[in-house]
């Protein structure tokens, strides 16, 4: 990747950022700190690494992605708006009862969405099904699938852990988005999940740490669990909770709490800020 493409993807992550904090200012409900985390490791995918066409959404042999932290639609959707699935305009009706851009992310309505997520645990299983109907059906599509700290805590996850493992989902790849924090304190304190490496490595998988918010070092993630033959891959992605907005940053009372109108204008501020900096690089 080359320092302008890095410099496209950080410009383009900044912009999501500011339509996810808008989203959810707008109709005063949503998750904007795990949105702010993963929006990152959304726009690589989304606009480097994922073989999709907005044109042709249900291509079958487009690669797949699960948000099985399903709460964090504010980022899905502003990523999936810019990447062209649908207008920008659209992201007015979040969480609107006027309109069908909901909450938790819809794999009916919205276009882009592969999998309906948002009870924690569940994505994950789905996108093991997903690889194994690949495999199934000889195609050679990618399923991936971004998963919270705290959601790992669901007992869930490791049943699909242990399933991607017997089947050998090498076309599989989890990235867990660690930023320690989930609905009201820290992971490490409402239930203690490290050492997630040796765990997931205990499962079988093959595990890859990286910076969550890094665009060099995600998108060569993603290309060497392209590379690893037999297991699946998750990918540890070290993050902050609530990236970009100075007062959201690594503070659980942004987990799932809407700016009012002072805040909404400190965010703006910031992000543009950021966006005007970048664009001058
Ligand atoms: C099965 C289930 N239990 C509880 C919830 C409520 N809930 C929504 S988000 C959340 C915390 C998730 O924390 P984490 O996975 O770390 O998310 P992030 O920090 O990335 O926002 C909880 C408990 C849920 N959506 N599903
Ligand atoms: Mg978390």
């Amino acid at each position: 990747m080359d320092r302008k493409e890095v410099k496209t993807l950080a410009i383009t992550a900044a912009k999501a950022r500011l339509l996810a904090v808008e989203a959810v200012h707008r109709c005063a409900s949503g998750h904007p700190g795990g949105s702010l985390s993963v929006l990152d490791v959304l726009t690589v995918l989304y606009f480097h690494t994922m073989r999709v066409d907005p044109q042709n959404p249900a291509d079958p042999d487009r690669d797949r992605f699960v948000l099985s932290k399903g709460h964090c639609t504010p980022a899905l959707y502003a990523t999936l708006a810019l990447r062209g699935y649908y207008a920008v305009e659209e992201l007015e009706l979040f969480r609107s009862i006027k309109g069908h851009m909901s909450g938790h992310p819809d794999m009916v309505n919205v276009k882009g969405v592969d999998m309906s997520t948002g009870s924690l645990g569940q994505g994950i299983s789905a996108a093991v099904g997903m690889a194994i109907a690949g495999k199934l059906d000889g195609k050679d599509y990618r399923v991936y699938a971004a998963l919270g700290d705290g959601e790992i805590e669901e007992g869930q996850v490791w049943e699909a852990a242990m399933a991607a493992a017997k089947y050998k989902l090498d076309n599989l790849c989890a990235v867990v988005d660690v930023n320690g924090l989930q609905i009201d304190g820290k992971t490490a304190d409402v239930m203690p999940s490290e050492p997630l490496d040796a765990k997931f490595a205990a499962f079988n998988w093959n595990v890859i740490h990286v910076d969550g918010h890094d665009y060099e070092a995600l998108a060569a993630a993603f290309d060497v669990a392209k590379t690893v033959k037999g297991k699946p891959t998750v990918i540890l992605a070290k993050t902050t909770k609530g990236k970009g907005v100075s007062f959201m940053e690594n503070d659980a009372g942004w987990h799932g709490k809407a700016p009012n109108d002072e805040q909404m204008e400190q965010a703006r501020a910031e992000l543009t800020a950021r966006m005007k900096e970048l664009e001058a690089m």
